[in-house]
């Protein structure tokens, strides 16, 4: 008996013969032409942007054509270059799997080990647009002030070796440098990160690092790059084996750079650019004058409710995102949390109902096809909780209304590195710029509540001091904490809503 087939893999020769329910790029990909880059080509991109610019160019045609950059891992160009550029996208809500082959991304370098490969890209006249999803961790600033954070190893390194960076900033700057010497051809440089006004953190971070040049370098971007601010949105985790799985069982193909996301998407970008951009707004992005009020929302009610979830979910043994909020009571902890202290803080955007959003926000959440592990939303949260908890906390303080849950998530955020600390058991393998310090604090202190919050809320990159020494805050804080390093922090949870 012969064994049967390996599924093909996916690729341009397989297009035509893919199965009607899987879409397929409609336009003529050998047409595409390189007019913009994308650094970060994780799940996030491949799910949100490079679907958008699909869009355009199924209904458009534009030629856009996207360069991927990678300069952490995964390394990509292998994967993706064997498939053509070509992956699926999976829509997923609960039973429910829709299908499609996004084509725009032409190639993905590699650029891990040299920033030489990315420079090239970058430098490139071609290249008019360059979009970014890098992390928060990735701009290298200062998380409580937004500054370029000046003692960031890779700032140290990048500063002193100007001609081979190693950071998101360096590597920009580098790159608007030769641009400046080769062809002088304007750029925008577009975060898509959810950083509060993303695109002034960034100019922020590449202008410090050109002023240092002392060559004009900074002057010259001032006149020909943009740097708009951007909040992008789609929950799309990362990939798992059974996402490849899935879509050898249901479409009789294999795929090594499956994304999955769920249906719900926005992308809302300031319109100030430089060059010549994609025309997104034709396919269902806005440009806006002032993005700050969707960052808000976005950021504070969604992120928000994530990052409480995570924490919380981690510490009451929830996996993700799904089985946290399937709890009743993390469910109705998350919705007063938000309708009661969060939407206070909100900014009015027109034609937005902001419970409304509050809702279909946690409506998203109980997507039980998403599989986002909250060990992975947990990840960073050092750099997330700025944005997340404690902006709508410090308005929340300014306007003279309770915080006392909005400071149960921040008390969770402690928790759950703390937990990570050896004498606290080790309980979970978590990464985050400050886990060393804070396991650090967690062997010295112990468990005693007040000094750990203490000591950890002293840490002024997170914590603004004048929100670290406000004695609501603290006290919120450190009876959070007490409550969730307890045997029982659904107990806790339970008294926090019930207050
Ligand atoms: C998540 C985000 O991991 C995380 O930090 O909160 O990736 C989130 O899923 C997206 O911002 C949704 O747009």
């Amino acid at each position: 008996m012969s064994a049967a087939a390996a599924p093909e893999m996916l690729g341009p020769e397989l297009l035509s013969r893919l199965p009607t329910a899987v879409q397929r790029p409609s336009y003529d990909r050998a047409a595409l032409m390189p007019g913009m880059a994308h650094i970060g080509v994780g799940a996030f991109h491949r799910c949100h942007q490079a679907e958008y610019t699909d869009d355009l160019l199924s209904r458009h045609f534009d030629r856009w054509g996207v360069i991927g950059i990678n300069i952490r891992p995964p390394h990509l160009a292998e994967t993706l270059g064997r498939q053509g550029g070509l992956y699926t996208r999976l829509i997923r809500q609960d039973n429910h799997v829709g299908a499609r082959i996004i084509g725009s991304i032409i190639r993905v370098v590699d650029s891990q080990d040299s920033a030489v490969p990315a420079l090239e890209v970058l430098a490139s006249a071609d290249i008019e647009m360059v979009t970014m999803t890098v992390t928060e961790k990735g701009y290298c600033h200062i998380p409580s002030t937004g500054a370029l954070d000046l003692d960031h190893p890779d700032i140290v390194h990048d500063l002193a070796n100007p001609h081979a960076p190693r950071s998101v900033p360096g590597i920009l700057a580098r790159a608007l440098e030769l641009r400046r010497t080769s062809h002088g051809r304007p750029v925008t440089l577009l975060s898509c990160d959810n950083i509060p006004t993303n695109g002034v953190i960034l100019g922020n971070v590449v202008r410090t690092i050109a002023s240092r040049r002392g060559n004009g370098l900074a002057d010259w971007i001032a006149a020909n790059v943009a740097f708009p601010s951007a909040m992008v949105d789609r929950i799309a985790p990362a990939t798992t084996q059974a996402d490849l799985d899935t879509v050898e069982q249901l479409f009789g193909y294999r795929d090594a750079a499956v994304v999955v996301g769920e249906p719900f998407r926005q992308w809302v970008i300031e319109q100030k650019f430089a060059g010549r951009v994609p025309c997104w707004d034709l396919v269902g992005a806005s440009f806006v004058d002032d993005v700050t009020p969707f960052e808000h929302l976005k950021m504070r009610v969604l992120n928000g409710a994530q990052t409480t979830l995570a924490h919380l979910g981690v510490l009451c043994g929830f996996e993700h995102t799904s089985d946290a909020i399937a709890d009743p009571l993390l469910a109705t902890f998350v919705r007063r949390m938000l309708t009661e202290e969060t939407l206070p803080t909100l900014r009015a955007v027109p034609g937005f109902s902001a419970p409304a959003y509050i809702e279909r926000s946690l409506a998203r959440l109980t997507n039980t096809a998403i599989r986002h592990r909250n060990h992975q939303i947990a990840t960073d949260g050092s750099q997330k909780i700025v944005q997340r908890l404690l902006n709508p906390i410090r308005d929340r303080l300014r306007q003279g209304g309770s915080i006392a849950l909005l400071s149960v998530p921040v008390a969770g955020w402690m928790a759950y590195l703390i937990k990570a600390a050896p004498r606290f058991g080790k309980c979970w393998q978590v990464s985050d710029p400050f886990a060393g310090r804070i396991s650090a604090l967690a062997d010295r202190i112990g468990a005693d509540a007040k000094g750990l919050a203490d000591a950890i809320l002293a840490i002024d990159a997170i914590f603004d001091p004048s929100l670290a020494t406000n004695t609501i805050f603290r006290t919120n804080v450190i009876a959070g904490l007490d409550g969730l390093l307890s045997e029982n922090p659904l107990a806790f949870v339970r008294h926090a809503c019930t207050e």
